[in-house]
């Protein structure tokens, strides 16, 4: 068995140009995702076809996946591909689109080719914002966050894409982040192998960007972006896994350092093993973890921190997080078959 080393996959997929991304970015894991999933699958490169729109992600295919790509006007990656493919049914055809690009000007464009269920892999990278241009709100964009177009907070609720595709009929739905790479390539490959429309959000990291929108304060882009993926794994649950029960959030009223005092306190009087720490949520920012050894010392802790330390919100393990996983996987009638099925009626043809 031989071991594919990351030259392998850089040779036969990646174009040797000088990255177009900025350091800690996660288009490039995602980029990575994408050709482990194409190569394991065997996807033949000259029957592939990526399409993207502008801004930041539109760059993960073009100029540095090595196949057919379009990099076309913003918002209308989706209408392009559409065409591509109705032309010729042959390609796997591949969409990378932003949130601003796929759900803000071609938001359109993504429910419509949900609707019509056309045989299209639309990867959409969720960082929260317009990112290239400079952070500006997105219809993904959570609420009260700070944007250079929102500096009083958003108004506006986010769309739940993964919800909305589900609705307009996609036939496979998935949604990760760059912290779950290797279900993200899992979940790319049932996406291409899919015979429909197939959407996969991946929730990712925008050092540059998100240092505002999430109020960050690292050193350097690296450590943001390490903080960020920390605040993914954070901020989200598996909707398949059993809910774990062993720890609790505390959205504290105050200073985080007394109240972090106060609740050891009361638990350290009181004899229950645990460890306390910080960490950030994507909705709450900076708040307390307290992690317990089992399932009596997390009831136990629970109920001392709501009855004696009352020093703000206390949340369960999966309370405010977004959740992740397979939303859709079923089969329906693809457009471009029953396109044919037409065409060929008429020339009086059998399919
Ligand atoms: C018709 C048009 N309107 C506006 C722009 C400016 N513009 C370039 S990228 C971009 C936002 C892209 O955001 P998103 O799709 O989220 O990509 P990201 O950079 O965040 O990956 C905008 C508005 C443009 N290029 N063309
Ligand atoms: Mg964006």
């Amino acid at each position: 068995m031989s071991i594919k080393t990351t030259s392998y996959y850089r040779d036969r997929y990646v174009r040797h140009l000088p990255t177009s991304f900025c350091t800690g970015c996660g288009n490039g894991m995602i980029l990575n995702s994408f050709v482990r999933a194409v190569d394991e699958l065997g996807v033949d490169l000259e029957k592939i076809l990526s399409v993207s729109g502008i801004g930041c992600s539109a760059w993960i295919p073009s100029p540095h996946f090595n196949s057919d790509t379009l990099h076309v006007t913003h918002g209308r990656a989706i209408p392009f591909a559409t065409g591509a493919k109705i032309f010729n049914n042959e390609l796997t055809t591949v969409v990378f689109t932003g949130d601003g690009d796929g759900a803000g000007i071609g938001g359109n464009h993504l429910i419509h080719a949900a609707r019509r269920n056309i045989d299209i892999t639309t990867i959409l990278v969720n960082n929260f914002s317009y990112a290239m241009t400079g952070g500006q709100v997105a219809p993904t964009t959570l609420l009260g966050l700070k944007t250079l177009t929102s500096p009083y907070g958003n108004l506006e609720r986010p769309f739940d894409l993964c919800k909305l595709m589900q609705a307009a009929g996609a036939t496979y739905v998935a949604r990760w982040t760059t912290y779950h790479i290797r279900e993200l390539r899992r979940s790319i490959m049932a996406a291409l192998k899919n015979k429909g429309f197939s959407f996969v959000e991946v929730l990712s990291q925008c050092p540059i960007q998100q240092r505002r929108l999430f109020n960050l304060r690292p050193s350097d882009q690296l450590d943001m972006s390490s903080q960020i993926l920390e605040m993914f794994k954070e901020s989200t649950y598996i909707r398949h896994m059993p809910r774990e029960e062993n720890y609790f959030y505390i959205v504290p009223k105050g200073e985080l350092s007394l109240s972090r005092r106060k609740v050891s306190n009361i638990l350290s009087e009181n004899s229950v093993e645990y460890k306390i720490g910080e960490v950030d949520r994507l909705f709450f920012g900076r708040i307390l973890k307290v992690e317990c050894r089992n399932i009596e010392s997390f009831k136990k802790s629970l109920n001392l921190v709501k009855r004696f330390a009352k020093i703000g919100k206390v949340l369960r393990s999966r309370s405010g997080k977004i959740g992740l996983g397979v939303f859709v996987s079923k089969s329906s009638k693809e457009f471009t078959d029953s396109m044919r099925e037409i065409s060929a009626f008429e020339k009086g043809v059998e399919v």
